[in-house]
Parts: structure tokens; sequence; C-alpha cells
């Protein structure tokens, strides 16, 4: 089954949105299969948001993700890693739409809340940085044969 990783940045923590967000998938119908609350060191960081390591915002960012806790997660369903990234929405919460968590919750591209793996290779890669094997918990969950 398809995995991605999701990430409540120290914004969504912050602001109390932790339990909305994982409701939010839950309720669509996917499985939490990890997750944990964590500081991210400046070295994760840099390595995580490495495709941006050019960017002129590269160092804001890395400050912004490691100035408070933020809430790790990984996710398994269909298609779960193009279908969180429409749950969260476009990247600058003032082009997302209302219903997206980034569209209902975010105003700035700097504090949008939330990261999502892009693709599968992101996935795989993101899932590697912030998870160990042994954390991630394999189980059936009886909703399954309610949403497949
Ligand atoms: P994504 O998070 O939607 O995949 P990316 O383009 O991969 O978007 O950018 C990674 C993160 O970098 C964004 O989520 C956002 O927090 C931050 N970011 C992107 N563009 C800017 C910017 O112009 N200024 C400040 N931060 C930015």
């Amino acid at each position: 089954m398809e995995k991605t990783f999701l990430m409540v940045k120290p914004d969504g923590v912050q602001r109390g949105l932790i339990g909305d967000i994982v409701s939010r998938f839950e309720k669509k119908g996917f499985q939490l299969v990890g997750a944990k609350l964590m500081s991210i060191s400046n070295e994760l960081a840099e390595e995580h948001y490495g495709e941006h390591k050019e960017r002129p915002f590269f160092g804001e960012l890395v400050d912004f993700i490691t100035s408070g806790p933020v809430f790790a997660m990984v996710w398994q369903g269909e298609n779960v890693i193009t279908t969180a990234r429409g749950m969260m929405g476009a990247t600058n919460p003032k082009d997302a739409a209302l219903g997206t968590i980034r569209g209902d919750f975010g105003l700035t591209v700097g504090k949008n809340i939330i990261h999502g793996s892009d693709s599968a290779e992101s996935a795989v890669r993101e899932i590697g940085l912030f998870f160990k094997e042994e954390e991630l918990v394999e189980y059936s969950k009886l909703m399954n044969e309610w949403v497949y």
C-alpha cells in the first residue's frame, strides 16, 4: 500500500491544529502507520529541504522548521501521496482553495502549516529521514473493508 510522509510544521503545532489535521486524514479513509512529536536539528532540516538549498528563502525555511516541535507522520492508502497533496492545498495559502488545510488555516507561504511528500521518490526518502523501520506499525484496520 502506498505511503507518504506528512508533517505538521511548528506553526501548526503551536496553533493547536494537530488534531484537526490528523482527523481530516483519518476521516478521508487513510491509515496512520507512524507518528511522533519531535524537534528537527539543523542537519535534518538542511537534508530534508536540500532541493531548495540555492533558493533565497532557504535560511528562513531552515530557521522556521527548527523553531519548535513538529508532528511527523506516515500515512498509507490508495493514492495517498497525490490525495494528501490535494488535501493540503497550494504551497502559498493565498492561492489554496478553501476546504484545504492551507486554504482554511494559513495566510502566508512562510507559515503554511503542513508538509507532504510530492512524489513516490520523495515519500521514500522523507520517511527514511524521519522514521526508523521499527517506528512504523503494520496492522490491519477493520475500517478498510468499508473504505475499499
Ligand atoms: P511544498 O511544501 O508545497 O511542496 P515547496 O515548493 O517544496 O512547496 O517549498 C517548500 C516550502 O518552502 C514551502 O512549503 C514553504 O513553507 C517554503 N517556501 C516556498 N516558497 C517560499 C518563499 O517564497 N518564501 C518563504 N518560504 C517559501
